[in-house]
């Protein structure tokens, strides 16, 4: 396995030539998105476009669906919230919908979602990512970093660094086996120096400083959480993402299935 970082949806190559491709929005999208998931959401739609987000949306059940919009930060009016993982309860999201358009990350998975597999990771569900690597051995992975309009991201970084030393723990590889460009390294050089402080570095980061303005410390904390989230968001047909336990019943249980209907 081969695995290549890009800091920015800018960066990235087009076309999309990786078997496999994640998305990380550490703050917040990505981290939203697979809460969203965890809490029982039926699905999460993501648009790059507000407009598009509406149109689609009023052709949902309202009973059914939930408006998530933000720019800048903050919440975009009209919409039910904005991007925060806080307000990501089982009570609202339990068997609804999730409709996103974020500033960078929801551009970042439309940036790739033309590869065969997509995935979406953050800091919390680092773990459910990485194990889902280790299973399918994809040959090249490409990581999209958000990043903030164009500009490098100190923690969608540190999340691909994450996600890389824990394939080198799991698949007992080395750095130059599964280094697939020089961003990956910096990448794991950074996680390496702050793993143990991870809130120290989201307020340090460009955003985590946006986003501590807008008081949005409790997010941060949440965010910068490893591995508390067991919740793997993979794209079912472009632009939604499901929870990948919700996804397909395993090959295993499958096959008992069709030996006792033959
Ligand atoms: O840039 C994005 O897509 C957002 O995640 C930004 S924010 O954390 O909601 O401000």
């Amino acid at each position: 396995m081969k695995l290549f970082v890009y800091h920015t949806p800018e960066l990235t190559p087009s076309p999309c030539t990786a078997d496999c491709a994640i998305a990380i929005d550490v703050l917040r999208a990505t981290t939203t998105i697979a809460t969203a998931l965890g809490v029982g959401a039926e699905a999460v739609q993501v648009f790059s476009d507000l407009n598009r987000l509406m149109q689609t949306s009023a052709e949902w059940d309202p009973a059914k669906r939930l408006r998530a919009g933000e720019r800048g930060g903050s919440k975009v009016e009209g919409c039910d919230f904005g991007n925060s993982p806080l307000d990501c309860t089982p009570q609202l999201m339990q068997g609804r919908r999730l409709f996103i358009s974020t500033t960078n990350g929801t551009r970042a998975l439309q940036k790739i979602e033309q590869c065969p597999t997509v995935l979406a990771a953050a800091l919390i569900n680092r773990h459910a990512v990485v194990n889902y690597l280790v299973e399918t051995q994809p040959e090249t992975v490409w990581i999209t970093g958000a990043g903030w309009e164009g500009s490098f991201a100190l923690e969608d970084t540190v999340c691909a660094g994450a996600i890389a030393v824990g394939l080198m723990e799991k698949l007992g590889c080395t750095l130059d086996e599964l280094a697939g460009n020089d961003e990956l390294v910096g990448a794991v050089s950074l996680y390496q120096q702050w793993k143990d402080n991870l809130l120290g570095l989201f307020h340090l980061a460009s955003h985590g400083q946006r986003l501590l303005r807008l008081e949005c410390h409790a997010d941060l904390q949440y965010c910068s959480a490893l591995d508390t989230l067991d919740v793997l968001p993979i794209q079912r047909e472009v632009g939604v993402l499901v929870n990948q336990s919700t996804l397909v019943a395993p090959v295993a249980a499958r096959s008992v299935v069709s030996a006792q209907s033959a």
